[in-house]
This record gives C-alpha cells, structure tokens and sequence, in this order.
C-alpha cells in the first residue's frame, strides 16, 4: 500500500464535506479537484471513468478510487493511524458507530429527494407538492430519531465521544436543517453548533469553498 496524498474529488456543500472534514480531523492533506451539479462537469469522460455513478465524492487513495462516502470515511479510520474516532473491531461500541455512520445516509437519501425537488428541476411545474410533502415528513421523522438519541446530555453519537460518525452526521444535520424546522430539535440544533465549532470543520469550511447549492438558509414547502 501506497501512502501517498490523496485526491478528493468534491463540490462544495455535498456529502464531499464529510471527507474533507475528516481529512482535516485526521491531519491528511489531501488535493481537491473542484466540480458544480449543474455545469455538466460530473458527466465528462474522465470523472465518469472515476465515478460510474457520476456522484461525490470520489476519492483517489492508496492506489484505489473509493465512490462511497462511508465507505471513504471507514476507510481511512481503519488505515490513518493514531486517532480515536472509531472503536475497535469488538469494541462494545463498535455496532452503534456503525450503525450511525450509515445512519446518515437514511437522511441523506431524503436531502437528495428534496433538493431536487426544490433545487435542480428545471421547470417549478415539474415539482410534486406531495411528495415534497412526504419527503419532509420522512426527514422529519428520521431526524427525531437522532433527536432523541442526543437527549440527556449526550453530546455526540457514542457515550464515548466524538466519533467519524459524528463526522458522517454533521454535513447530514447541516444539510436537513434547510428543510425541516429544528425548533422542536434542540438537541440537534446544539449538536450542529457544537460539532461547527471544531477547528477541523473549519479547516475543512475553509478549504471546500462557497457552495452554491442553497441560496437560502430555510426552504418552506411551496404553498398549495
Ligand atoms: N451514497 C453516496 C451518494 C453520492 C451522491 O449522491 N452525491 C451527490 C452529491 S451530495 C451527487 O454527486 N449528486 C450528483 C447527481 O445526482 O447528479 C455517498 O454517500 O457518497
């Protein structure tokens, strides 16, 4: 194995940043290579062959190209050294960082409904109000889950502490939060702000850029 430094191909404010972020956590530098949704540049020849799915991020590392976020940020839990950010094979914890990690993309399945429907349609006739309806229902659901699990106090997903899958949650929760209203989510409007303070998060902030995505920091359902 290689360890030379890795690329990361991203867009500023997708699931790239959990990559980012966690490269940042870890002290990995790491080369970005920019693209946007809309401008075409996820269907050229040469990200395709990278990314058959024509999704961020990808990440080329240790001679291999990951296409999967989780998988990326496993990844490097399991070969960066000298970090405490997953427990251990046979850990008492290890199912539930597991568990959270893809947890994640519960929401971010939801997140991608509703940013097309809000965000990427071309025309606003082609929305449907009612599965924007349901999707933000949906999202609102998982997301009391997550409520409820950072309730008593409990400042991360792990009693333990601050995990990768913390990491994973974060870009998620920043993303939700611009379709569901976190005022009856306390904790997780505190988990955001606690998790937005870290010195890596900022690091990363800095590095990926302006996103363009959400030109607004709250998107209602469109009135009927
Ligand atoms: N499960 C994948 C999802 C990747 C994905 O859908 N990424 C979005 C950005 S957040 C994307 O590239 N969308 C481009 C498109 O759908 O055309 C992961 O977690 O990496």
């Amino acid at each position: 194995m290689t360890t030379s430094k890795p690329t990361l191909h991203s867009i500023a404010g997708s699931r790239s940043f959990r990559v980012l972020w966690l490269l940042c956590e870890l002290g990995v530098d790491v080369d970005l290579v920019d693209y946007q949704i809309t401008d075409g540049s996820l269907q050229q020849d040469g990200f395709k062959a990278l990314s058959p799915a024509r999704r961020v991020p990808a990440l080329e590392i240790d001679g291999i190209t990951l296409v999967e976020s989780g998988a990326m940020v496993q990844y490097l839990c399991e070969t960066r050294a000298d970090h405490s950010l997953m427990p251990a094979v046979g850990n008492e914890e290890r199912a539930e960082w597991l568990q959270w990690l893809h947890y994640a993309e519960t929401l971010g399945t939801g997140i991608q409904n509703l940013n097309m429907q809000h965000l990427f349609l071309p025309d606003p006739a082609m929305r449907s109000i009612p599965v924007m309806g349901i999707e933000t229902k949906r999202l609102a659901i998982a997301l009391k889950a997550l409520e409820a699990r950072l309730a008593d106090g409990r400042a991360y997903l792990l009693a333990s502490g601050f995990s990768a899958a913390d990491v994973m949650m974060g870009f998620t929760v920043w993303a939700a939060a611009h379709y569901v209203d976190f005022a009856a989510f306390p904790n997780l409007t505190a988990y955001q702000d606690r998790l937005a303070a870290r010195a890596a998060y900022q690091q990363a902030q800095a590095l990926e850029g302006v996103q363009q995505f959400y030109t607004r920091d709250f998107y209602a359902l469109p009135e009927v």
